[in-house]
């Protein structure tokens, strides 16, 4: 185990430099600070230092024209999507099915060289770039959809294919895919797994984790685990596919996934209801998950962020009168639900204004207010992005007091707040702070988990909080979690700049 330097100080916790424990990576690893944090370069000496002959073999794996080592491609694969996540790497692998990923991780292993494993490269928290140089492992070519159960509604999905491709095979086969979010073009099933993505739909089927019925993975051993028959009950032992689920590619990278499929529920409606206050709005929320058990989705979003997005996106406001925070709900099931919505609506007068929506157009019309914040954010620059969950009874006030917290951080910050209203769970953006200041995300780690909250809901973990596991997690999950890392990567070679906190 290398030795651990003193790093920097963010705020109020003192973090050390170097990666977690097992990460033996062969050579003289070299730590240096990225955006401030402390992070654990490739291997092999650092940057620059891949040996001839490994990258021979990595082209005898994978095939010359899948390893990719100019500069001016593999940038695209060192940055996140909101640009405040930029590493580098010297070389980009792309291998063309499972047992090449195993070479490829094997041969890394061998030469003590750490991997970041990649899929659409839509992470929120720099958990998909080479922040410390390591080779990016894509996983874009295993794009490709097997064994198809209509009967059973299942299917296998290799890594690299794309949430809307899934979708569109489940909707082939009779069936749906649970899972929906705003990156679905991009974002594929092997990053959702590796990060149990949520989304839209949670409040219904669950995260990623509860569409899993089995993975197939390379671990860091470079041994490969498959479990893909799909049995709905299956209780022998250890269900690693969960594990790897969340697991931030610090155990392995997930090559194919077997996924449960939901019924249809095409007769649909999307409803925008606008209140005085977040308090009501969440009072709403209450009401109607209790009332709807069609209920598919309840976003909230505020005044501020609808005004932004209809500025960017030239779309006309949805309501003559502005109002303090909005509801976006989505019904579905196998009857028409507007005579039931409308009941429902017509007893709570906290709704000040309504937009109702049954056609497929006018519903995407709708739900653009909610889904185009995202990008209409990334307008104003790098935003620092926080995803947490309260407990439902203190998601009012956290929204309400937030923006002071994050003012009194930085009061060149601009707070923009909106999510997943059914599961407590809030992205907290922050605008206006430079991307290497970490005090802001500090004080609204803290305010959320002292209000018995988590510090991530569904983004993961990644670079951007792992300074800040500990706010969650206490000593003893921390030893069973570096345990897990050690006996599943010995070599500590699998995306070593994420997920645990540094020692
Ligand atoms: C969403 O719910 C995504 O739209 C992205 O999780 C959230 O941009 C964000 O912070
Ligand atoms: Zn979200």
């Amino acid at each position: 185990m290398r030795s651990g330097r003193r790093g920097a100080v963010v705020g109020l916790i003192t973090f050390a430099s170097g990666g977690p424990p097992g990460a033996g990576v062969a050579g003289t690893p070299q730590q240096g600070p990225v955006l401030g944090i402390p992070v654990t370069t490739a291997g092999e000496g650092g940057a620059g230092t891949l040996n001839p002959r490994l990258m021979r073999d990595l082209r005898d794996i994978v095939g010359p024209e899948h390893v990719l080592v100019d500069p001016d491609v593999t940038a695209s694969y060192a940055i996140d999507w909101t640009r405040r996540f930029q590493g580098t790497t010297e070389a980009v692998i792309r291998p063309g099915d499972g047992v090449e990923v195993a070479e490829v991780v094997g041969r890394c292993r061998d030469a003590g060289v750490a991997i970041v494993p990649q899929g659409g490269n839509t992470g929120l928290v720099g958990g998909g770039v080479p922040l410390g140089g390591e080779v990016v492992l894509s996983l874009c070519r295993l794009s490709w959809i097997d064994d198809v159960d209509e009967l059973g509604g299942q299917l296998t999905a290799g890594a690299g294919t794309s949430i809307v491709d899934i979708q569109a095979a489940a909707v082939a086969a009779g069936w749906v895919y649970g899972i929906d979010l705003g990156s679905r073009d991009s974002a594929t099933i092997g990053g959702t797994i590796a990060t149990n993505a949520g989304g839209l739909q949670v409040l219904r089927y669950g995260p990623t984790r509860a569409q899993l019925t089995g993975a197939e993975a390379v671990l860091g051993t470079g041994a490969t685990i498959s479990h893909l028959g799909g049995l709905m009950k299956d209780n022998t032992g250890y269900d690693l596919s969960g594990l790897l689920c969340g697991s931030e590619g610090t155990l392995g990278v997930v090559t194919a996934a077997r996924l449960r499929l939901v019924p249809p529920a095409p007769e649909r409606l999307v409803a925008l209801l606008a209140f005085s206050s977040t308090g009501t709005a969440l009072g709403a929320a209450a009401l109607l998950r209790r009332s709807i058990p069609e209920l598919q989705s309840l976003e909230l979003f505020l005044q501020a962020g609808l005004e932004l997005v209809c500025t960017v996106t030239g779309m006309a406001r949805p309501f003559t009168q502005p109002h303090a925070a909005y509801l976006l709900v989505e019904v579905a099931g196998q009857r028409d639900p507007m005579p039931m919505v409308a009941g429902v609506l017509d007893s709570i007068p906290a709704v000040q204004d309504v937009a109702v929506a049954t056609e497929p157009s006018r519903r995407a019309h709708l739900w653009r207010y909610r889904e185009a914040h995202t990008e209409a954010i990334n307008t104003l620059g790098r935003p620092h992005k926080l995803d947490v969950t309260l407990p439902a009874p203190d998601l009012a006030a956290f929204i309400e007091q937030v923006p002071g917290v994050v003012s009194d951080a930085d009061p060149r910050a601009t707070t923009w707040l909106f999510g997943h209203a059914a599961d407590g769970n809030v992205h907290v953006n922050i605008t206006g702070v430079s991307p290497d200041e970490f005090s802001v995300d500090e004080r609204v780690l803290v305010f959320a988990a002292g209000m018995g909250g988590s510090i991530s809901a569904e983004h993961g973990i990644g670079t951007a909080k792992r300074p800040w596991l500990r706010l969650n997690r206490s000593d003893a999950e921390l030893a069973a979690f570096r345990a897990i890392k050690t006996a599943l990567d010995p070599a500590g070679i699998m995306n070593p700049n994420v997920l645990l906190p540094a020692v």
